[in-house]
This record gives C-alpha cells, structure tokens and sequence, in this order.
C-alpha cells in the first residue's frame, strides 16, 4: 500500500473512531494509553471492504494460499469479505476457553469447513500485540495437517507480535505500525504531539510482550531422547513397556477418566482406547465399583493396547500403603498397571509399594511436581523425588511434573517419564485452583512426555475426536522437540 493510501485509511478509520485514547487492559495483560478497535467496522461496510481488499494484497502472489481462517471474533468479518470478495474458501475456529471446558460445555475444538492435510492457511487478524492470539489459531490448524506460514493483519502494535510470530514459523504482514498511526493522526491535528509522546513512550517500554506461557509451540529447551530408545533404556518393566506402546500408537497422551461410574468409566475406556498410551482412573471416585471392575478394564486395555494408571497418590508410611495397593475393596495392585505416590513420608513409601508392586512387574510414578495453584511440591522437594526414583529405577519409571525442563536436579537417565496434568487445548485453569497448559507448552517448553488430559476430553461433546486431536497435537509437539 503506498503512503497516501495508507494516510487516507488511518484517517477514515479515525473517522469511525476505531482509534481510542485512555487507560486499557489488553488481552496481554499490559496498560496500554491507545486501544484499536476495528469491530466498529461492521458498521461502516464500504470501509470494512476496502481494509479486507488491502488485506488481500499483502501477501506476495509468490506464497500463494488455499484458504483464509480469521481469528475469532473481530477478524471474522475481514476474513469473510476477503474469502467472497477472492472466491478464496474460509475455515473456522471456534473460539474455546478453557473455562467453558471446565464448567462442561462442549469443548469446540474442531475446525469447520472443507480441508486437506497439506492445504495451505492464510490467518486474517485484526491487530497485533503479542501474537498470541494468532498462535492459539495456528497450533491447533497445524496439528490437524495444516500449513501456516503466513497472517494478515490491520495494525502491528509493534509489541513483539512481529518477532513471536516469527520465531513459531509465521511472517506477519500489516497495513500499518502503531508508530505509522500514530504520525499521521499527529500530522492532522487528531492527536496532540504530547499523547502521541505518551503512547510513544509506552510504546517503548513495552516492545517485546511475551506470549504467555502455553500458547505457542515453542524451540524446544531439552535434549530429547526419542521413545523407542528411552524403551530400551528403561529398568522398570513397565516403563519399557509404554514407551513401547507410545512409539507403536503414536500417543503421548493419556486421558484421566474421571466420571462417576464404571458403566461411564468403560464406555469412555473404549471411545479413547485408539488413541491413547495410557487411562488414569481414580477408582475410589467410583459409586457402584464392584470386585470384576478391575477385569473388565483389564480386557479394554488388552484390545486397544493401552495402560492402566490408577491415582490413587499413596501418601502414608511404607507398612500402611502395602494394605492399601494390595487389600481393601479395590486390590489396586491386581488391576492397575503403574500408580503414583507422594514422597512426603520418604522413601519407604517407595519399599512398600515396591514389596507388592515389583514381582507383578509393576510400576510407580512419583509425585516430583502438582498443577494446582500454591502447591508445596517444588525446589528441593522435587530434587528429593529424583533422588528416591535414582535409587529405586527398578520400580520407579517416573514422575508426575509440570515443568521438568525447570528443574535444577534432573534425573541422571532419559528412562524416566514425565507424565503432566493440566493440560488443555488453552492455558487458563478452573475454579478450584487447577492450572492449565496447552500441550505443546507441555511437551516442547516444559519437557514432559505425556499430557493427561481430563475434562478436556471427557466433558466434550465428542470424546473420541477430542482424544484424537489431543493425541495429534502431543505427538507433533514430540516430533518437533525431536529436531
Ligand atoms: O498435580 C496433579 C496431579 C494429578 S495426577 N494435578 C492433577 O490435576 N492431577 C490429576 O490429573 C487430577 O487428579 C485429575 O484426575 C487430572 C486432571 O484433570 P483435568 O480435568 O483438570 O484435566
């Protein structure tokens, strides 16, 4: 766009008032003296048509596209006149927060439209700042097969969006800079020379806005050795054994299956079974749990090829939990394949378990890390857990974590697994403290192994395809950290 065609759209668009001055919140989180904003535009369609025409020309006929996907909600209309205006097709995104998962509404994860794996997506964006919007749009179309190598956009605030977006793999093209706003609106007189300074200055001291944590795939910080040869490497019978079954179902993924009911808990076993390594149960959640409950999981298990990971979180002197994984109602130790236990009480929790859980070729997973908000487990707490895994590799195969690329004591082989909750398809979290990240963050920036994955899954409308994006999007973040 030349220069007086882009003088005479900032003023058209400070006409409308798309331009406003004051204190706002961004999305970022950051104080910003100047919002943009363009939804104003759905009012004024003859301008809403020019900016969605200038839109289309940003990018070089070089890098053609197949089709446009506009970032929920403002960018919908922008993407939709360019998409007629250019015969070119749309797909949609729903726009998901992880609150509306947690309270139960359907998860809305898909995308809509026609498309093929290969297809190449244009991302139509109203503005800038981080970029995270933009990637929140663009993992998900990557894990489904889609390429992003390019977004449109009106106004790059000039925020660190630019240089975010390309460190993920997308150039961004704009209309217009805030600093290009900024000078023609002073040079006409719309805006004192001393706000411009203010939001000049602001503008200074916020030029690199982070994205937030678990919004984008990010390089890798750990060196990752690759399943199968972890698998090898593994002392714990069991842990070989789900790196075996990762690397065979292409799953890094397990679902925690936390329902009321076993009629609930084996229909869900049998919907996600393709899809993952591994089902976390909490069978003490269960209201009608009956002795042939274990059996029944059991033979589940065998036909999709998955394990059995009860969570029961053992927490009490070695003597005691012996009792409690073997005895009681649920003879945990009959049914369920790996369990996990906290290491406040020390390591004899972990000879207890051991007694009982070693010679049916068992396997543990310790408590390093939690999700939940102000949890203890952290520090020199963590560097314990590595150290009662180190000296019990036989039974231990790994740890619950949250951010093992974190740690200050990591453990001395790649044979131990990380598996993390708290995860969904967006970071956010519930009302009860649970902290959610998304798993490529899981994955590629905080160097876990497997996503457990709960009301992500299970409270979506369709938990099959839920669990089945979920296991694409673990997968490719594995991939990528593999290179
Ligand atoms: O620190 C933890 C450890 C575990 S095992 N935080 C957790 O959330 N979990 C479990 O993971 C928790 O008990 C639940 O079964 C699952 C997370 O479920 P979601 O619905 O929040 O995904």
């Amino acid at each position: 766009m030349d220069a007086a065609a882009m003088e005479s759209l900032i003023l058209e668009l400070h006409a409308v008032e798309a331009y406003k001055f004051g204190t706002f919140v961004l999305k970022s989180g950051i104080t910003s003296p100047i919002y943009l904003d363009l939804r104003v535009l759905v009012s004024h369609p003859r301008l809403l048509s020019a900016v969605a025409a200038l839109l289309g020309t940003l990018v070089p006929s070089t890098t053609p596209y197949d089709l446009l996907c506009g970032v929920p909600y403002t960018a919908l209309p922008f993407a939709s006149v360019l998409s007629v205006a250019t015969n070119t097709p749309m797909i949609l995104r729903r726009y998901h927060d992880a609150s509306a998962v947690a309270g139960g509404a359907s998860a809305g994860v898909r995308t809509q439209g026609a498309f093929r794996a290969g297809d190449t997506v244009l991302i139509v964006e109203d503005l800038v700042t981080s970029g995270a919007s933009v990637l929140e749009i663009v993992a998900p179309l990557r894990a489904e097969g889609l390429l992003v190598a390019d977004a449109v956009v009106v106004v790059d605030r000039q925020q660190g969006g630019r240089e975010n977006l390309a460190a993920n793999g997308v150039t961004l093209h704009s209309l217009m800079t805030l600093t290009e706003v900024l000078a023609v609106l002073v040079s006409h007189g719309k805006v004192t020379q001393d706000k411009a300074d203010e939001v000049k200055r602001f503008l200074d001291a916020n030029r690199t806005v982070a994205v937030p944590p678990g919004t984008t795939p990010v390089k890798p910080k750990v060196a990752r050795t690759p399943f199968a040869e972890r698998a090898r490497l593994a002392v714990n019978p069991m842990g070989r054994r789900l790196f075996q079954v990762m690397e065979a179902k292409q799953s890094n993924l397990c679902v925690a299956a936390d329902v009321q009911t076993t009629k609930e808990l084996l229909e869900l076993a049998n919907k996600v079974g393709p899809e993952i390594c591994m089902l976390k149960t909490h069978v003490d959640i269960l209201s009608d749990f009956t002795p042939d409950f274990g059996g029944k999981l059991r033979s589940i298990a065998e036909e999709h090829n998955f394990l059995i990971f009860e969570d029961r979180k053992f927490a009490d002197i070695g003597n005691t939990v012996t009792m409690q994984y073997e005895g009681g109602i649920f003879r945990i130790s009959d049914w369920a394949d790996i369990v996990n236990a906290h290491v406040v009480p020390g390591p004899g929790i972990v000879d207890g378990l051991k007694l009982k859980g070693l010679p049916k070729g068992r396997g543990l997973l310790l408590l390093a890390e939690m999700s939940s908000a102000g949890n203890l487990a952290q520090g020199d707490y963590t560097a314990e857990a590595v150290k009662f895994a180190e000296q019990h590799s036989d039974f231990v195969m790994g740890f619950i974590s949250v951010n093992p690329a974190s740690w200050l004591t990591t453990p001395s082989s790649p044979a131990f697994i990380h598996a993390t909750p708290g995860v969904q398809t967006v970071a956010g979290g519930d009302s009860l403290g649970q902290q959610y990240n998304t798993p490529c963050s899981v994955i590629n920036e905080r160097g876990s192994d497997i996503i457990i994955v709960g009301r992500g899954i299970i409270k979506a409308s369709n938990p099959a395809e839920a669990a089945r994006e979920y296991r694409i999007q673990g997968w490719q973040a594995y991939q990528t950290s593999l290179s």
